[in-house]
């Protein structure tokens, strides 16, 4: 065990994170080489939430270069399968001992409501690692068929160094997703925060440190992406990289591990269609679609931010919509009654009001919202938008807004939302409201996305694998497909004749 240090407070008002936060390389908390540092802010008001050291080319090398010694040699290398599971169990106590600190981080690192963080963000989180600590030693190759003389079998190994680079919309969650399975099948890990939140990874990895990870099996190197981003995306010596982000980026991503020739999967954008049809339970459909696009600010990656509502129903549901949606409570995200915070940053703020703009240069009829609110803080603050009359072919129901930014469409039938529904770049989710299985079904087939919800939507589970198809990316993270991602398939032929050449 090393020894955990790696953040002296600057301005101690109670909060767990007023703090410096160094890298973390080889079990050790480091200062970036350059001595370079960045600052983190909260979004719900402004306040400085730490200084964190800035990695450079040289820091992420450094910590590929633990990756790499922790992946060949040393205990993780030998650890069993099993003491693997074990150990990333006891984190995972660790982690449901600390739901309430990791919370409060998470809220004042990226501003979701504490009510998410607490019941939704962080258990969801431990949950991941608990589904991957449980498989870790279910990983198994198989015996195949083969003639008498022979043996066929296959193995299934760890990559080696896994390279993660994180969002700022769901820092943990997301960091865990990767996390939890790259460990469980025995890789070791370099991990890219997102600039705008550093903190929750850094105090995570602490937890694991605290609970006796090995040297070097994680390593965390917060910057920027442009600079440490780019340095972990196009070093020779990690073995895969696993992205989440924005399209743009992720095409940045895969030119990189093209160059290397690395695989890579990809977790992008979307403009997920919700469909709702006139036979729908509409008081269901209401609720769940106001999650489905409100839920972390619009800024899920999955929201259902293409309303499609059936012209028999249009008038009703639209009337109850708009009605709830005006009663959104926004404001402090550290407020347990906030049902909505702050957008993450001034640049996502800026780029949401830019949409707006365009949706009605375009036609489309602003319902309610628009507006940035002051009236809950100094921070980031916007409310829930709504666009009526809106047509697939405008540019707010084509581009990822990823704010809480609404366009309905109104449609005839089935074929005819369908083609709506599908004519996008986009595939990641899709949702669609009927009390008729046949229909539910029938559009769940037909709808390209990597994930259908009927009569619900946004809903995660660690089983559930998760990604894109299109231009959302591939690769699934989540459920048994994720431990696919994480491993190579070995494929070994004994011949068993004594003599045969
Ligand atoms: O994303 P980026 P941004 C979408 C969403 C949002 C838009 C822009 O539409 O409005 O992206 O957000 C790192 N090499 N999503 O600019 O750039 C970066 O440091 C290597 C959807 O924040 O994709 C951060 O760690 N890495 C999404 C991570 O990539 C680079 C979640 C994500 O940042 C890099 C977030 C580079 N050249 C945004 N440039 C989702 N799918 O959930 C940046 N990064």
């Amino acid at each position: 065990m090393t020894k955990i240090s790696g953040e002296t407070t600057v301005r101690n008002q109670g909060s767990p994170i007023n703090k410096t936060y160094q890298l973390f390389i080889d079990g050790q908390w480091v200062d970036a080489l350059s001595g370079k540092t960045f600052k983190s802010y909260n979004p719900a008001t402004g306040e400085l939430n730490a200084v964190v050291a800035e990695a450079g080319t040289e820091d992420v090398d450094l910590a590929v270069k633990a990756a790499r010694k922790a992946f060949e040699s040393g205990p993780w290398a030998t650890m069993s399968p099993s003491d693997r599971g074990r150990l990333l169990n006891k984190v995972a106590q660790a982690l449901w001992s600390k739901v309430d600190f990791l919370a409060e981080v998470e809220t004042r690192d990226n501003g979701l409501p504490i009510n998410e963080t607490k019941h939704i963000a962080i258990p969801g989180t431990i949950d991941v690692l608990e589904f991957y600590a449980g498989l870790a030693n279910k990983v198994q190759g198989e015996t195949l068929s083969s003639p008498q003389d022979r043996l066929n079998y296959t193995l299934k190994e760890p990559l080696g160094v896994i390279g993660a680079i994180i969002p700022w919309n769901f820092p943990l969650m997301l960091t865990m997703w990767k996390l939890a399975p790259a460990l469980a099948t025995g890789n070791t890990i370099v991990i890219k925060p997102a600039e705008e939140t550093p903190i929750s990874t850094l105090e995570l990895v602490k937890i694991f440190q605290e609970a006796g990870i090995p040297d070097g099996v994680i390593n965390v190197v917060p910057g920027y992406g442009k600079v440490a981003g780019d340095a972990l995306a196009n070093h020779a010596d990690v073995d895969k990289v696993a992205f989440t982000g924005s399209t743009d980026t992720g095409r940045i991503i895969m030119q990189a591990a093209g160059k290397n020739l690395k695989p890579v999967s990809l977790e992008l954008g979307g403009k997920s269609p919700n469909i709702v049809f006139d036979d729908a339970n509409v008081e269901n459909a209401v609720n769940g679609s106001l999650f489905g696009i409100y839920f972390g600010q619009g800024q899920v990656c999955a929201s259902g931010t293409r309303l499609f509502v059936q012209e028999g129903i249009y008038d009703e549901f639209m009337e109850k919509f708009v009605e709830k949606a005006k009663k959104i409570r926004v404001g402090n995200p550290s407020d347990e009654a906030t049902q909505m915070g702050p957008q993450v940053s001034l640049k996502q703020l800026e780029r949401i009001e830019k949409y707006v703009e365009i949706g009605i240069k375009e036609g489309a009829e602003l319902l309610t919202g628009g507006t940035r609110t002051t009236d809950v803080g100094e921070g980031h603050f916007f409310t829930p938008t709504i666009f009526g009359n809106v047509t697939n072919d405008m540019t707010i129901a084509r581009e990822e807004i990823f704010g809480p930014v609404l366009s309905v469409i109104k449609f005839k039938d089935e074929a005819d939302v369908l083609e709506k529904a599908n004519d996008t770049i986009y595939g990641l989710a899709a949702g669609v409201w009927t009390e008729n299985l046949k229909r539910g079904h029938r559009m769940a087939k037909k709808l390209k996305a990597g994930t259908v919800y009927i009569n619900t939507f946004s809903m995660l589970d660690s089983v559930a694998p998760f990604g894109g198809t299109k231009q959302s990316g591939f690769g699934r993270e989540l459920g048994m497909q994720a431990l696919d991602m994480f491993t190579e398939t070995k494929h070994v032929w004994v011949d068993l004749n004594e003599e045969h050449f």
